[in-house]
């Protein structure tokens, strides 16, 4: 016996208007028990509708775009009883179909409609462009994407009828997500994307030398890694650069000389003297701070092949003559790619001098773990106010750059303005 079964939105709790996002069957079509005949849709989440009988599709009531609400009438599918697998019993409060076809079949017999799966809530968005999107998919593909970890609202556009979200989509998401992780940095952040050059003109490819690639590596660790500061200041060089003057004039030709860079290292010391956190480095699990009695200080040496920090060990023990045939070893043994890496550990905080070049400022980057480094430009000479009148005087620039969970912003300007007295009065550093 064959019997009319009316397909109703199903309770989906206290929700006014439901869109119909697409309708999977028409007139004529064979249903089976359970299989989506439309996919609606709420702000919130999306659900396949299921068939509650097997049989053949009489009439269809809604087409995409409509809205609709619990009871709403979906189709009528005229059904075997046994294949429905229903009571043959005539639900009174549910008004039949009034449309000639179903008027043509037995008299309409309804079963509540087989609830659907909980409607599945969309994911927490992630982006500002997805917080405003819903995405279209339905439970069947968002499914499918939750067991790739996948948000589906993060697929921006669908290749299904109106942008709806397919399967095949969010294999093509997983993909792509992928192979831009093998080019990203390893923290998550998207790597630079390969660009052709050659519509624009000529290039030619040189292999990085290992010191820059080591050196990128580690510099890009502590970029991302160090919450870095820098402060800027000036120490009146004049009266050290005078004494520095005197000094090499005494030197035989053959003698090395000694430039302003000794008295930096030297006037840097005691101000670390003076403030232990610079002489420090934060522990691993970033609890404590370990402070050195020592006082090592790596330079940065420019060479041929990169960039390389040996160390002058005990500083503070050491005379400026000493500091300068050190340095001299050292720079020397850098540039010829010579040095032990011995040679370049040890540090607790590093200078990068770049006055024999230029320059009035600039932000180095700290050499972690130490806390701090600190940047030297070109001296100049400029009119400085005495209080009565403009005065020229030699002007150094000096750039701390800090990792400012160690290192307060008020320690850092105060440090900078001990070691500004230091370098104007090299007296002090007899103290
Ligand atoms: N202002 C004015 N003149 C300066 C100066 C400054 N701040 N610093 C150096 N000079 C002068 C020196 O007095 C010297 O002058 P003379 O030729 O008249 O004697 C000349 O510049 C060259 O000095 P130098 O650079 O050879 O010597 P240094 O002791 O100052 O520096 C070293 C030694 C090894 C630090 C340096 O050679 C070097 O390699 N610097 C580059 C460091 C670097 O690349 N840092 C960048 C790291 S961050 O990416």
């Amino acid at each position: 016996m064959t019997v009319l079964i009316e397909i109703k939105v199903p309770d989906v709790g206290n929700i006014a208007e439901i869109d119909v996002v697409e309708v999977l069957i028409q007139p004529g079509d064979v249903i089976a028990l359970e299989q989506t005949v439309a996919t609606l849709e709420t702000d919130k989440a999306s659900m396949d509708l299921p068939s509650s009988a097997a049989g053949t599709v009489q009439q269809v009531y809604i087409k995409p775009g409509d809205k609709v609400s619990e009871g709403s009438l979906i189709a009528t599918v005229l059904a075997n009883s046994e294949q429905a697998g229903i009571e043959e019993t005539v639900q009174q409060d549910i008004a039949p179909a009034t449309t000639p076809e179903a008027e043509k079949v037995p008299e309409p017999v309804s079963q509540p409609v087989k609830p659907p799966p909980e409607p599945t809530a969309i994911e927490p968005l992630h982006g500002p462009e997805s917080t405003t999107r819903i995405a279209h998919a339905s439970p069947a593909v968002r499914l499918f994407a939750r067991e790739l970890g996948v948000d589906v609202a993060n697929i921006k556009t669908g290749s299904g009828r109106k942008g709806r979200i397919l399967k095949d989509d969010v294999k093509n998401f997983v993909k792509k997500v992928m192979s831009e992780a093998i080019v990203a940095t390893g923290t998550g952040i998207p790597g630079i994307p390969a660009v052709d050059f050659s519509p624009f003109g000529e290039t030619e490819t040189r292999k990085l030398s290992k010191i820059k690639r080591l050196t990128g590596q580690n510099l890009t660790r502590v970029w991302l890694n160090l919450p870095l500061v820098t402060y800027h200041e000036e120490a009146d060089i004049t009266d050290l650069e005078a004494f520095r003057t005197a000094l090499n004039a005494e030197k035989a030709k053959d003698e090395l000389k000694i430039t302003g860079l000794m008295f930096i290292i030297k006037a840097l010391v005691a101000a670390m003297q003076q403030f232990p956190n610079f002489n420090a480095s934060l522990s691993a699990d970033g609890e404590s701070l370990i402070l050195k009695k020592y006082f090592n200080i790596g330079i940065a040496v420019d060479t041929p092949n990169g960039l390389v920090v040996p160390v002058l060990r005990n500083v503070n023990n050491k005379s400026i003559n000493e500091l300068a045939v050190e340095l001299a070893g050292k720079s020397e043994k850098a540039r010829l790619g010579k040095l032990l890496p011995a040679d370049m550990q040890g540090g607790c905080m590093t200078i990068s001098s770049l006055g024999g070049i230029g320059g009035t400022a600039f932000t180095p980057i700290v050499n972690a773990p130490e806390v701090a480094i600190l940047g030297v430009t070109r001296a100049k000479m400029q009119p400085v106010w005495n209080g009565k009148e403009f005065v020229p005087r030699l002007m150094l620039p000096l750039d701390l750059t800090y990792d400012h969970r160690v290192i307060d912003g008020a320690e850092g300007a105060r440090f900078m303005a001990t070691l500004k007295q230091n370098l104007s009065d090299i007296r002090r550093l007899l103290l």
